[in-house]
Parts: C-alpha cells; structure tokens; sequence
C-alpha cells in the first residue's frame, strides 16, 4: 500500500492537489473536512456537535475526528493506498493514524508538507468563501482563528513526521499544475518501488 499525507495550513491547496492526485496514483483519499461537511449536511449528532468548533475557526475534538478515519479505513479493507487531506491536525491524531495503520500491517510512507504565505491564504479562502457556502469561508476573523489553530496545534505534526524522515516540504504557490508537478516529483519514486 501507498499511504500519503498531504498537510499544510488552511487553504493551502490539500483539496485542490488531492483531486489531482487520487486521478494520477489511484489512491482512496480521505478528507476529514469533506467527512465533517457530509455528517453537518446530514444533520447527525455527530455533524451537529462539529459544526459549533467549525463556526468558530476551531479544530473538531481527536476523539470524534478518529472514530471517523478508523470506520473509513475499516470500510475500504481492499484500497491501494489512501492520501489522507487535512489529517492527522494535532500530533495525537497522528499518533492514532499510526496504530490504526499497524493493526493493517502498513503504515505512511511520507508527510507533504505545502507552504503559502499567510497573506495568500486569507486571499484564496476569502474567495473561496464568496461561492462556497462554507460558513468558516466567509469571514476573515474565522480564517485568522483556522491558520492560529493550524500554528498553535497542527504545526508540530510536521515535526512528528521529521523526526520518522518522512516529511517533504514543497512550494504551493504558483499555478495548481505547477505544484501538482512537484508533489508528483516525490510521489512517483514511492509509487515505483511498489509496482
Ligand atoms: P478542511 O476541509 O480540511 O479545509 P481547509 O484546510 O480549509 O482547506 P484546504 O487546504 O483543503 O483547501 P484548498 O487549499 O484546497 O477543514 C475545515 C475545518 O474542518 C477545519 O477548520 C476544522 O474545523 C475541521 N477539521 C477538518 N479536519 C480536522 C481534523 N483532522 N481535526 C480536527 N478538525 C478538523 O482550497 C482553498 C482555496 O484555494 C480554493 O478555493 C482553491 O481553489 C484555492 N487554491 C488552491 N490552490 C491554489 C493555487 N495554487 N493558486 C490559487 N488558488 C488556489
């Protein structure tokens, strides 16, 4: 199997580049945004809970974000690999994500880690919000509280990951087909080693 992180702030292209990705290496990506948005959607206990930490900028308690990413996982037993967008966000997560792949005898190969100045981020979300319909798109304190967050909570995952050697920084500013062509760059020797 094929596991991959692709990590940075909010906003930073993880869903834009994932799309990309899954086409070209045919992995199950898993977004815990996409997965939070579809239980808000449907209204659930569990959406409702989630909703009240995304309105306000906040990340969703690891209890809550884990049980999901263990029923993903233990629904796609037969998966080539999964690239995992927007998790782990704290190092607990991270920590889980490990256990839960070593109870499948497989685990991350690398961490790619995206960097944009903060200035491009707030550009991208705040447009972003104007034809979203994201609540946490819409309004610029939000977003300062999403990328406080991602500085107070989420950064040292990439720190974690260093520490394994399996962190991977790449530029993500420039044209979407630009960093799709650097992320490739470190994938592809992955996704060879495999054949
Ligand atoms: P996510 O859904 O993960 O959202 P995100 O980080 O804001 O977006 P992403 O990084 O994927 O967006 P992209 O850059 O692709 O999280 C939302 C919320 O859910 C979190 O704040 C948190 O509350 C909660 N949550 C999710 N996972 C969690 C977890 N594990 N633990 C706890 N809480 C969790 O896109 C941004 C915009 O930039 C787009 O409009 C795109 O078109 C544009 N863009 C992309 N690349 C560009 C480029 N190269 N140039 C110009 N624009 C670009």
């Amino acid at each position: 199997m094929l596991n991959l992180i692709l990590f940075g702030p909010p906003g930073s292209g993880k869903g834009t580049q994932s799309k990309l990705i899954i086409e070209r290496f045919g992995l199950r990506h898993i977004s815990t945004g996409d997965l939070l948005r579809s239980e808000i959607s449907a209204g659930t206990p569990l959406g409702k809970e989630a909703q009240k930490f995304i309105n306000k900028g906040q990340l969703v308690p690891d209890e809550v974000v884990i049980g999901m990413i263990s029923e993903v996982l233990d629904n796609n037993t037969g998966a080539s690999g999964f690239i995992f967008d927007g998790f782990p966000r704290t190092v607990a997560q991270a920590v889980a994500l490990d256990k839960l792949l070593s109870l499948k005898n497989t685990s991350i190969a690398v961490l790619l880690a995206l960097e944009v100045p903060e200035e491009e981020l707030i550009k991208r979300l705040l447009k972003r919000g104007e034809t979203s319909g994201r609540s946490d798109d819409a309004n610029e304190e939000v977003i300062r509280a999403r990328i406080q967050e991602y500085r107070d909570k989420t950064a040292t995952v990439a720190a974690y990951y260093d520490k394994a050697k399996k962190l991977r920084t790449v530029k993500g500013e420039g044209s979407i087909e630009e960093i799709f062509g650097l992320l490739s760059d470190k994938i592809t020797p992955l996704a060879e080693k495999l054949i």
